[in-house]
């Protein structure tokens, strides 16, 4: 019983230091770093994405009452289409398969629906892989979604996006690692 205790704390303390070690792909993952002029999270970008998306209109606002700090993303739907996404903003090469994890917080009416997704294109900016958290009610407490993903040998870029389908959530504290080497 005392090995089998010693080696499960060994495994806690390994996987301890090596979390501490992960790098935060995410730029401005708190979103405390205000874009004066876009009067919205700096290196965010925000789309509605669907069949009607030409007609959507929607918007992140910065909103007072973060989970840490204090400013939160405040995604607001306006018209057209309900399937908003926002994303950090960047294409990262990965060259490669790989493992990440994206996690994030949210909360807010429990009408709206909240996921992510992992994006990966080819060299010739082919789609790859594509996939999706599992969807979850919003509250008025936060919660945290956690998104494990694989990429592919032949992927070369990828994009990850924050989703909703409504109005009024407010997302705080992303983090984008890579939690196992190539
Ligand atoms: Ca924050």
């Amino acid at each position: 019983m005392r090995r089998l205790m010693s080696v499960t704390l060994a495994g806690v303390l390994w996987t301890a230091a090596a979390w501490a070690q992960t790098e935060n792909l995410a730029k401005n993952p708190g979103f405390e770093v205000v874009d004066e002029a876009q009067k919205m999270p700096k290196d965010w970008q925000v789309a509605v994405w669907s069949s009607d998306a030409p007609t959507g209109k929607a918007a992140v606002e910065l909103a007072e009452g973060g989970r840490t700090g204090k400013f939160a993303a405040k995604v607001r739907w306006f018209e057209g289409s309900k399937n908003v996404v926002f994303w950090p903003a960047l294409t990262r090469e990965i060259k490669g398969a790989g493992k990440f994890r994206l996690s994030f917080w949210f909360k807010g009416p429990n009408t709206v629906t909240v996921y992510a997704s992992g994006y990966t294109q080819d060299t010739a900016r082919k789609d790859v892989d594509y996939v999706h958290s599992k969807q979850a009610q919003a509250s008025e407490t936060w919660q945290q979604t956690v998104f494990e993903f694989q990429t592919s040998a032949n992927a070369q870029t990828f994009n990850v996006f924050l989703r909703v389908n409504g109005d009024g959530v407010l997302f705080d504290d992303v983090s984008l690692e890579e939690i196992k080497a190539k």
